[in-house]
């Protein structure tokens, strides 16, 4: 056997041992959700053929000639398939060139097992090429369309001679087999330049409604941000004339510096359950969390409940990666049990899971209290419950009460 031969043996021996491996529960959770011990997809997933050329002539030192650096920020939605319901996640493959595309994976349970299609996806081009397009939210909407609406990003030719001047907007491609995308044009709207737009599932007014994030400049959102809500009539002439803010940011909050949807809200009984990641700024650089609260569902754009603080923040190795101290998620899944499968990536590296269910995360929305906004609003936040506790614990509360 050649070398190449015997590497490439060993190469998909490893492959294999990585894509079957179990995924585990981590230690006891806080009883909204529990994190698992693996990540569900990392950049070792993707396929070998991907990255490697398999001919020992052309490749006699079985180099890796096409590598992955990252796998994360995937929309998600359940796929039927054999006659079962599989997990679906349309992940944002970087590959060393730092260029991502999105390709999809599969898992029959949702927590391990994940395995890539065959191919990435193929997105049809606009006029206006994309330079590089990531974070896709998938929308399986009310008019029979899969809509994934993901971040275009393009140089900003307003700036010829500043390399890192960039445009950001809202791409939007639709599908009914995931296979084949048609490509709409890009989402026209007031602000200078939008990401993190997601679609909503359901017609509002006989009207298309979108989240959205306006900002002013590529990083920073100005003066303005939030996550916005406006209309549009046509998804294939996609104009949104006035967007409202459903959710702010905040001074001294965890989305002090901006915030953004994450996937399309889940309808519940009791309303919409939204998922979004909140930024602050730190010594270290920005930090990224998620956080959630409900709205109306009958007006989706009115929040109804919103707990305080974050519900999931990058702990131990997810603390670090390519950008350090970020969770973001644009993907979950509602299963036929109610279960919740949140897909959250860490510090822009790689894809975990986290699982909970509808009547958790409506109890965490309902009665989590809200951030109070001052130390000294939270102190008393903490003495009423420690208060509230006595008549279980036993111990009395301290004289200074
Ligand atoms: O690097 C963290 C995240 O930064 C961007 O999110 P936002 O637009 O809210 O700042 C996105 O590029 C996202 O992909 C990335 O994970």
């Amino acid at each position: 056997m050649t070398n190449a031969a015997e590497r490439l043996g060993r190469l998909r021996a490893d492959h294999e041992a990585l894509l079957t491996r179990a995924n585990v529960p981590a230690a006891t959770g806080n009883g909204v959700y529990h994190r698992w011990q693996h990540p569900v997809v990392t950049a070792a997933h993707v396929p070998l053929e991907w990255r490697y050329d398999f001919n020992s002539d052309t490749n006699p030192f079985m180099q890796e000639r096409l590598g992955i650096n990252a796998t994360f920020n995937a929309g998600a939605m359940l796929w039927p398939k054999d006659g079962q319901a599989k997990y679906i996640v349309v992940v944002r493959v970087e590959g060393d060139d730092r260029k991502s595309f999105f390709a999809i994976a599969e898992s029959a349970n949702g927590i391990d097992n994940f395995r890539f299609w065959p191919a990435p996806v193929v997105l049809p081009q606009t006029d206006e090429p994309d330079t590089n397009v990531y974070d896709m939210r998938l929308t399986q909407h009310a008019d029979g369309w899969i809509y994934g609406l993901f971040c275009t990003e393009r140089k900003d030719l307003s700036l010829p001679h500043d390399t890192s001047a960039a445009t950001a907007q809202c791409g939007i491609a639709r599908t009914k087999d995931l296979i084949t995308w048609e490509r709409l044009p890009d989402l026209k709207t007031n602000s200078g330049q939008q990401r993190n737009v997601v679609l909503h599932p359901e017609f509002v007014d006989g009207q298309y409604a979108l989240y959205t994030r306006p900002q002013d400049g590529f990083i920073s959102v100005g003066g303005g941000g939030g996550i916005g809500w406006g209309l549009t009539r046509d998804m294939t002439n996609p104009v949104i004339e006035s967007e409202v803010i459903v959710d702010t940011k905040v001074y001294h909050t965890i989305k002090e510096v901006k915030n953004g949807q994450g996937p399309a809200p889940i309808r519940t009984a009791d309303g919409w359950l939204h998922l979004a990641h909140g930024v602050r700024n730190t010594a270290a650089g920005l930090r990224y969390v998620l956080y959630m609260f409900m709205t109306d569902l009958n007006a989706p754009w009115k929040v109804t409940y919103a707990p305080g603080g974050h519900l999931i923040a990058p702990q131990g190795d997810e603390r670090v990666g390519d950008v350090s101290n970020v969770c973001f998620s644009n993907g979950w899944i509602v299963n036929d049990k109610d279960e919740v499968y949140i897909y959250y990536a860490s510090s822009d590296t790689r894809l975990h899971v986290a699982t909970s269910s509808v009547a958790r995360l409506i109890d965490y929305c309902k009665n989590t209290p809200s951030d109070p906004l001052t130390s000294a609003a939270c102190v008393q936040q903490r003495l009423d419950l420690i208060s509230r506790n006595q008549a279980y614990s036993g111990q009395t509360f301290p004289e200074n009460s």
